[in-house]
């Protein structure tokens, strides 16, 4: 560890939240979307195979979906695919509410928001994030949010983690970033962020520090942790 956390007086720092798998599991509808549009297609995946798509643009999931099925279609009638895929996934988010927050996060949010050296950010790869943030009543949180809509390329590639850096105006290296995706942590740390994995150990082991979810822990003690690497 060669960077250092800025001290705690320090103003300018963020945290940066993706959405999906750390503030709300959307996964699941993600899941029941895709399979309906691969059973439509007259083929099906697994659950195990969904794990693959976390944290991946909605057009490479599709061209990842369409590669487990062995088929493949013009750049247009894969556009109509994904359009109507979203168009399901987007009946199931639109009956979301609060109490699809994953547990803890409101403490987290709370914690961090309370603290004058932070912002906070949202770094997530889905288009509809500001849609599902407004569903479950979390918008109010965020001084940036970053969607799939906002950058060139998907993670691992960091440049939706140096935006909302950058947007908050927080050097990437006062970053602390909570993702759950293997992915979205190797993204986090070619921004120079320092970054909590949110799920298992095996998946995840890459980040900095790693917990099954926020349930046991308060964002004083994750903040302590950093400036204990210092
Ligand atoms: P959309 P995250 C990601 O969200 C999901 O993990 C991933 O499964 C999904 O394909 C991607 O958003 C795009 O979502 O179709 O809504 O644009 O984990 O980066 O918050
Ligand atoms: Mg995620």
């Amino acid at each position: 560890m060669t960077d250092l956390f800025l001290a705690k007086e320090d103003i300018r720092k963020a945290c940066i939240f993706d959405l999906d798998g750390v503030i709300v599991d959307t996964a699941k509808y993600h899941f029941v979307a895709w399979r309906n549009l691969a059973n439509s297609l007259g083929f099906d995946f697994t659950e195990r195979e969904n794990e693959k798509l976390k944290g991946v643009s909605r057009i490479d999931s599709l061209n990842l979906i369409l590669e487990w099925g062995g088929m493949n279609f013009s750049e247009k009638v894969k556009a109509n695919l994904a359009f109507s895929k979203n168009e399901d996934y987007l009946s199931y988010i639109k009956e979301m509410d609060e109490s699809e927050i994953l547990p803890n996060v409101v403490g987290i949010l709370e914690g961090i928001y309370k603290n004058p050296n932070y912002k906070i950010g949202l770094g997530s790869a889905s288009k509809n994030a500001k849609l599902i943030l407004d569903q479950v009543g979390l918008t109010k949180y965020f001084d940036f949010i970053v969607d799939g809509s906002m950058v060139t390329h998907g993670k691992p590639h960091p440049e939706g983690f140096l935006l909302a850096a950058s947007e908050m105006k927080v050097l990437p290296e006062n970053c602390i970033v909570f993702e759950d995706a293997p992915k979205g942590v190797e993204a986090a740390l070619a921004a120079r962020m320092f970054t909590v994995g949110i799920g298992r150990e095996d998946d995840l082991g890459h980040a900095h520090l790693v917990m099954a979810d926020f349930s046991k822990t308060t964002f004083a003690e994750i903040e302590d942790f950093f400036l204990g690497l210092v």
